[in-house]
C-alpha cells in the first residue's frame, strides 16, 4: 500500500488521484478529509474521472463520505468514466478514499470543492451564526438562509451576539431580513455595526436572511436564535405588569397572555419581550428596579396552571 492523500482545510481546493492525469499504480489507498469553516458546507465536484470500471466498483474506486471518518454515511461510490454530480456534505466535512487494485494507465480522477453556507433551516427552534462566529468571518461571503417554522407559527428572531463592519447605509457587510422566503420579500432590515438589533418577528411562517461581506475588514459576525413564536397584539399596559432591572435581564412578574400566563421575560431596549417560564417564578435580586408594562408576548410555552400570585 501506497500512503497518499491529504487533509484540506482551506475554503477551496483541489485534489487528484496520484499521478493524474497519467493512470495510477496499484495498491494505492488514499484519504483526502476536508473541512472547512464550521457553519458552512461543502460542494465538490469531478472534474475528471477515468478509473477502471468494475461491478459495484468492487475494485479501483473513489468513495465520498459524509462526515469525517470512514464509517460516516456514504454519498457516493466511483469508478469508470462517468462524471458524478455535484455532491454536498450536510456538515463542514467531507471524506474521501481512494484505492486502487491494479495499474491504471487511464486518467484517474481530479476533483475541486468550495465551501458554501447558507441553506434551508426547516424546524421549529436553532441558530443561525455568519460563517467561522465566534472567530472573524472571511471576505466575499454570501450567505442565504431560508428558515420555515410550523405552520401557522411566526418565525421570532432574537440576536445574541452582532458584530459587522460598520457602515453608515451598510454597504460593505451586512445581514439583511426580510419577511418571507425570497429575495423579493418586504425588507425587515439591513444591519450592519455593533449594535445587536431588536428582535425580528415574520409575519408568516418563513424568514428570508442574507448575509454579505466585501473584501476586506473581518469582524466577528452574528448569532441569532430563531424559534416559532405566536404573537398577540396588545395595547400597551394590557398584559401585565412586573419588574425589571436592566435591558436584557430576567424580570420578574406576571403576564396575562389569552391562553394562559408567562412569568419570565426579558427587557429589550423599547419593548418587553415575556417568555412563558417553567414553575418558578424568578426573583429579581436587584435593587435599581423598574416597573414595566409588558406589550408584547411570544409564546414559547404556556404552563397549563397560572403561577402563585406575587
Ligand atoms: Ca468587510
Amino acid at each position: 500500500m501506497v500512503g497518499c492523500g491529504d487533509s484540506l482545510q482551506e475554503s477551496s481546493g483541489n485534489f487528484s488521484s496520484p499521478g493524474f492525469p497519467n493512470g495510477y499504480s496499484a495498491y494505492m489507498h488514499c484519504i483526502w478529509r476536508i473541512s472547512v469553516t464550521p457553519g458552512e458546507k461543502i460542494i465538490l465536484n469531478f472534474t475528471s474521472m477515468d478509473l477502471y470500471r468494475s461491478h459495484l466498483c468492487w475494485y479501483d474506486h473513489v468513495e465520498i463520505r459524509d462526515g469525517y471518518w470512514r464509517k460516516a454515511p456514504l454519498k457516493g461510490r466511483f469508478c469508470g468514466d462517468k462524471l458524478p454530480e455535484p455532491i454536498i456534505s450536510t456538515d463542514s466535512r467531507l471524506w474521501i478514499e481512494f484505492r486502487s487494485s491494479s495499474n491504471w494507465v487511464g486518467k484517474g480522477f481530479s476533483a475541486v470543492y468550495e465551501a458554501i453556507c447558507g441553506g434551508e433551516v426547516k424546524k421549529d427552534n436553532g441558530q443561525i451564526q455568519s460563517p467561522n462566529y465566534p472567530d472573524d468571518y472571511r471576505p466575499n461571503k454570501v450567505c442565504v438562509w431560508k428558515i420555515t417554522v410550523a405552520q401557522s407559527y411566526h418565525v421570532g428572531l432574537t440576536f445574541q451576539s452582532f458584530e459587522i463592519e460598520r457602515h453608515d447605509s451598510c454597504a460593505y457587510d451586512y445581514l439583511e431580513v426580510r419577511d418571507g422566503n425570497s429575495e423579493s420579500s418586504p425588507l425587515l432590515g439591513r444591519f450592519c455595526g455593533y449594535d445587536k438589533p431588536d428582535d425580528i418577528k415574520s409575519s408568516s411562517n418563513q424568514l428570508w436572511m442574507k448575509f454579505v461581506s466585501d473584501g476586506s475588514v473581518n469582524k466577528a459576525g452574528f448569532a441569532a436564535n430563531f424559534f416559532k413564536g405566536e404573537q398577540w397584539s396588545a395595547l400597551p399596559g394590557k398584559l401585565g405588569t412586573g419588574m425589571a432591572c436592566s435591558p436584557g435581564s430576567l424580570g420578574t412578574g406576571m403576564a396575562r397572555s389569552p391562553e394562559g400566563w408567562a412569568q419570565e421575560w426579558s427587557v429589550l431596549p423599547g419593548r418587553v419581550h415575556v417568555h412563558c417560564g417553567d414553575d418558578n417564578l424568578r426573583a429579581s435580586r436587584l435593587a435599581s428596579c423598574v416597573v414595566v408594562n409588558i406589550v408584547t408576548v411570544v409564546r414559547l410555552h404556556v404552563p397549563a396552571t397560572p403561577p402563585p400570585a406575587l
